[in-house]
C-alpha cells in the first residue's frame, strides 16, 4: 500500500528505472560484443537496479582495442550522504583510474532531488578548475547543475598522467562530499574500486 503509494506519488521515478533497465541491457550487449567491465559480473537478477547494493561494474565500462571508457554517474543514486552522492557513493569513497589517452566518456543522471553537475577538476576535491575543456555536466552553468530528472554527458581525452577530482559544483555540494577521485595512468586498463 505505502509502495503503491509512493509510486503514484513519484511517477519519474518509474520512469528512470525503465531507463536503467535499458541501460543494463545495453550494458549486457557490450559484454558479448566483447567488450570489458571493472570487476566482475554486475546485473541484478530480474534486471532492475537494487536500490542499496549495487555492484561497482555497472559504473564503469571500457574497451581496450578502442582506448574509450564510460563512466555512469547517477547523482543522488540514493540516501547516502543525504543524497549528495554519485552512484551511491561520496568522499572519494569511489575511485576511477583510465590510462592516458583513453577518450573518457562521463554520462551524467540526476536522479536526486536537487539539481547537481559533474565537473573534472584538479588540484583538490573543493576545487573549481575543470581540468579538460569541456569535461562538465552541463556544459554551461555547472554551478545551476542540471534538474531533477535530467541526464547530460561529456566527454574528454588525458594526455598526462594525474590525479583529479569528479565533483558536483553546484555550490555547497563538493564541501558536502559529493566527489570522487580520478587517477590517470600511465598504462595498463581502466578500473574502479570503492
Ligand atoms: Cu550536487
Amino acid at each position: 500500500m505505502e509502495r503503491a503509494a509512493r509510486r503514484s506519488m513519484h511517477p519519474m521515478r518509474s520512469r528512470r528505472r525503465r531507463g536503467l533497465v535499458l541501460g543494463a541491457a545495453a550494458l549486457l550487449a557490450l559484454a558479448a560484443a566483447g567488450c570489458g567491465t571493472a570487476a566482475g559480473a554486475g546485473h541484478q537478477a530480474g534486471g532492475v537496479p537494487h536500490a542499496t547494493a549495487a555492484p561497482a561494474s555497472r559504473w564503469l565500462t571500457f574497451n581496450t582495442s578502442q582506448h574509450t571508457a564510460t563512466l555512469t554517474l547517477i547523482a543522488g543514486y540514493h540516501g547516502a550522504n543525504s543524497g549528495f552522492n554519485y552512484d551511491g557513493y561520496s568522499h572519494g569513497q569511489m575511485v576511477v583510474s583510465v590510462p592516458v589517452g583513453y577518450t573518457v566518456t562521463v554520462k551524467l543522471t540526476n536522479q536526486g532531488s536537487l539539481p547537481h553537475s559533474a565537473a573534472v577538476v584538479s588540484g583538490s576535491p573543493t576545487s573549481t578548475t575543470v581540468a579538460f575543456a569541456g569535461a562538465s555536466a552541463p556544459s554551461q552553468n555547472i554551478s545551476t547543475g542540471i534538474a531533477i530528472g535530467q541526464s547530460a554527458h561529456f566527454h574528454f581525452t588525458p594526455k598526462a598522467p594525474g590525479t583529479f577530482y569528479i565533483v558536483c559544483l553546484v555550490p555547497g555540494h563538493e564541501q558536502l562530499g559529493m566527489w570522487m577521485k580520478l587517477v590517470v595512468s600511465p598504462g595498463g586498463r581502466p578500473s574502479l574500486r570503492v
